[in-house]
């Protein structure tokens, strides 16, 4: 591969096209003494950010929406420049749910932010209320990764600002122009002068965010860099969000409409190239309905035309790095040695310059294999059988990660029955893949697909502080647990561990003339 399709590693970085090496831009490698500034800066845009009212805030992410509407093709197009993408994947896959997010969360954050009361059981009896007040976090850092350069670092962008935060974004080395545009795309919009900044630059760039202490880290990308990422950052205390990888199963069973099923598993598995954090990475099929859903699934990706995402008809673009391409080209080398078969592709496209590689159908698999087993990020699909639910839920569920999953079936109680069994933070039945694109709904991983959630109630909440207030509402007599201490008092503790800690209106009554006699105890001191 030539040299134009690696990142150089000057002062500047050169955004290169993964489908033809031409060079997309150049952007600075931004020090780690600018990275301070930007943060520095950025609390300062916080502090006045943080007292907008939710209108203010609503009117500026609305506002965003437009501009990006207004632009849609020409950044659908700097998308699929620089991450290799089909053009109409970029508006499918990411303006589209970036947008809704936007207008989901510009509407309703305010709602979700309320502050509620809370029951406070027996306590309310004592004349005691609670609420909880919402609060912002700070500056928030996002680092994202390169497979979805726009979707992802918006998203939260838009979130973190609803809640009243401040943003640093810091874009992958690999989609930097994007990144920016991100940056321009709120300027555009009338932010407040450093309320959405944006840092380009590599792995260094990102630890030097880390390092300057934001409130919170968003981070998407490897478990090995979100490791090191949670590391730095216990540092300062700084709270963390994971997106990390996946290996995510699809379990077909035999009573499953197969044609739908195979349609499923070309576009969960081939999308993106693969690229994608949900992407069908294992498919275990019932065997009866192995041979079937095989050729179907044989069939539809040898209809499936590659090349350059600026071409309309385009299903499968360029992979975003030659480092990524050469992950596939291991994964289906160790495919090959271990035994499994290759019904279709199972090599980089010879009739294309440039990163791309075949959709790749592969028969055979088995869960002990590398593949199987490491994150593959790129257009093969797996086809390993099970006989038994339980043997589906077992293969599924042996993986280090759990970030999606689906299962297919025409009996829903089953689907739902073996949903609730896989180890996975978001599990679909008939369908697959797309709902990182709900923005309503939590997105994250159990095990090691990360932590914490992006995205829904959930996801705000990681950017909030909630503050409980409590009050009294009588305050006219002491607490009964106030110094100093007495016998009095250790016979009105036991009382209040034996009745008032039983949530029990009637026993607490017990409790009562010793309540009161302490009381006047205290008064009389
Ligand atoms: O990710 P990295 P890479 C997986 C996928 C892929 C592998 C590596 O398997 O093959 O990760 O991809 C920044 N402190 N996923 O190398 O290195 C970096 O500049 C702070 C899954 O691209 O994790 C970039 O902006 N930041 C995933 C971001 O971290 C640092 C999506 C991601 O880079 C840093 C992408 C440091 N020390 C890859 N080092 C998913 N869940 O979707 C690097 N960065």
């Amino acid at each position: 591969m030539s040299a134009a399709l690696e990142v150089k590693h000057t002062d500047e970085i050169i955004s290169v096209n993964p489908a033809t090496g031409a060079e997309v831009g150049r952007v600075p490698r931004v020090s780690p003494g600018d990275v301070r500034g930007t943060v520095e800066r950025s609390r300062a845009a916080f502090s006045s950010w943080k007292n907008t009212s939710f209108a203010a805030r609503r009117a500026l992410v609305m506002r965003a929406r437009e501009v990006i509407l207004s632009e849609m093709d020409e950044i659908a197009h700097l998308i699929s420049a620089e991450s290799g993408k089909p053009f109409g994947e970029a508006i499918a896959m990411e303006i589209a749910p970036v947008l809704d997010l936007m207008q989901y969360f510009a509407r309703n954050a305010e709602k979700m932010l309320r502050p509620a009361r809370i029951g406070i059981g027996l306590y309310a009896l004592l004349g005691r209320s609670s609420k909880i007040v919402y609060h912002p976090l700070g500056v928030v850092g996002i680092i994202p990764a390169w497979n979805y350069p726009l979707s992802i670092p918006l998203g939260e962008t838009a979130m973190a600002l609803m809640a009243g935060n401040s943003v640093v974004i810091k874009p992958s080395e690999l989609t930097p122009l994007v990144g920016l545009k991100i940056g321009e795309i709120f300027e555009k919009a009338g932010a407040p002068r450093d309320l959405v900044q944006v840092v380009t630059g590599d792995g260094r760039t990102g630890a030097a965010l880390v390092d300057a202490a934001p409130e919170k880290i968003m981070f998407t990308g490897s478990v090995a860099t979100g490791k090191k990422i949670a590391e730095a950052a216990a540092k300062n205390l700084t709270s963390v969000v994971l997106e990390l990888g996946g290996k995510d199963p699809m379990i077909v069973f035999e009573d499953a409409n197969l044609e739908l099923a195979a349609g499923a598993a070309v576009w969960g598995a081939f999308c993106n190239a693969g690229q994608s954090c949900s992407s069908v990475e294992r498919l275990y099929v019932q065997e009866g309905a192995a041979e079937k859903l095989t050729e179907k699934i044989v069939e539809m990706t040898r209809n499936l035309v590659q090349g350059s995402g600026e071409n309309e008809n385009v299903s499968i673009g360029a992979m975003s790095s030659e480092k990524q391409l050469r992950i596939v080209e291991n994964h289906v080398e160790d495919f090959k040695k271990q035994g499994a078969k290759i019904e279709i592709g199972g090599h980089k496209s010879e009739a294309l310059d440039g990163l791309f590689y075949e959709p790749t159908v592969i028969t055979g698999a088995k869960n002990e294999m590398l593949a199987m087993q490491e994150e593959t990020f790129g257009p093969t699909l797996p086809i390993a059988t099970f006989k038994t639910e339980d043997e589906a839920v077992r293969l599924a569920n042996d993986s280090e990660f759990g970030l999606t999953a689906s299962v297919w079936t025409r009996d829903l109680a089953k689907g739902k029955r073996v949903a609730e069994k896989i180890e996975a933070g978001s599990v679909c039945v008939n369908e697959v893949l797309y709902t990182h694109g709900i923005g309503q709904t939590p997105w994250g991983g159990f095990k090691n697909s990360g932590r914490g959630r992006t995205h829904g109630r959930e996801g705000l909440m990681e950017l909030v502080q909630p503050q409980h207030i409590h009050i009294n509402n009588l305050a006219v007599l002491p607490d009964a647990w106030w110094l100093p201490y007495s016998p009095e008092a250790v016979k009105t503790f036991r009382g209040f561990a034996k009745y008032f800690a039983s949530g029990s209106v009637v026993k607490t009554t017990r409790l009562l003339p010793q309540l009161w006699k302490r009381i006047r105890e205290l008064r009389k001191r």
